[in-house]
């Protein structure tokens, strides 16, 4: 058997998730892949550029700060690395730093660029071989298995890069939001004991995944009704 990291419990279903008050936001464009390139740089769209990168596939672990893992789903994608090298690196003269990642639902959350280049960080399209549905993020996310879910950005809107760091209002309360957010280090919180979030987070659990299947429900029966 596979040892999970400290504090997490295996899951058997791998929920749509995050903080309640997002259940109720979907994209508005879940079909295409688009997005803002900005920052320190200027602007420009990415919508096929991607499709010039080689594709790859990763079977991952997901670790949500609430205690939750989903072991063993297969991802496919880009690397972010392949995206940064490619893309990025082309187009500017200073060295970037940071990174700021926007959905589409107005979840925000940042990473240092480093923890993005490793090898196992995907721009993810596919999840089980299938474009990823709603729930799990179309229509492309950010897989870092390393690093809790509330780094794993669903919907991107837009990918923002800097020089140094930032300071950004987070989707989440700001002492929720640990910078770097580490599985194997359990950076849960930027303060406070790992143990104490690891307890706290759990009531949390199921009245999330509720709300957010709710939300679900709703939001496909409203598009039933349009179509
Ligand atoms: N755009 C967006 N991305 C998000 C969230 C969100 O609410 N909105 N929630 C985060 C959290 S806390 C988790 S655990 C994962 C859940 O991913 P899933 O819904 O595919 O299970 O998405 C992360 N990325
Ligand atoms: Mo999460």
């Amino acid at each position: 058997m596979k040892t999970l990291p400290p504090g997490q419990k295996e899951s058997l279903i791998f929920p749509r998730f995050g903080l309640p008050q997002y259940a109720n936001r979907f994209p508005e464009n879940p079909e295409t892949v688009k997005f803002l390139v900005a920052g320190d740089l200027d602007k420009f769209v990415i919508s096929d550029e991607l499709t010039s990168l080689p594709r790859t596939r990763q079977v991952s672990d997901f670790h949500c700060v609430t205690t939750w893992s989903k072991l063993n789903i297969t991802w496919s994608g880009y690397l972010f690395s392949d995206f940064y090298n490619h893309i990025i690196l082309p187009k500017i003269s200073e060295e970037m730093t940071f990174v700021v990642l926007k959905a589409q639902d107005g979840y925000k959350t940042s990473l240092p660029l480093k923890d993005l280049l490793q090898s196992n960080v995907l721009l993810a399209d596919q999840m089980d071989d299938r474009p990823l549905c709603i729930e799990h993020g179309a229509p492309l996310r950010i897989v870092a298995p390393d690093h809790y879910g509330y780094k794993n950005l669903k919907h991107i809107k837009s990918i923002e890069f800097y020089k140094d760091h930032k300071v950004i209002k987070q989707g989440l309360l700001s002492f929720m939001d640990h910078p770097r957010a580490r599985v194997a280090f359990e950076e849960r919180a930027r303060k406070g004991p790992s143990v104490l979030f690891r307890w706290l987070y759990k009531f949390g659990i199921e009245s999330t995944i509720r709300d957010f299947e709710k939300a679900t429900l709703e939001y496909q029966k409203k598009l039933r009704i349009k179509h």
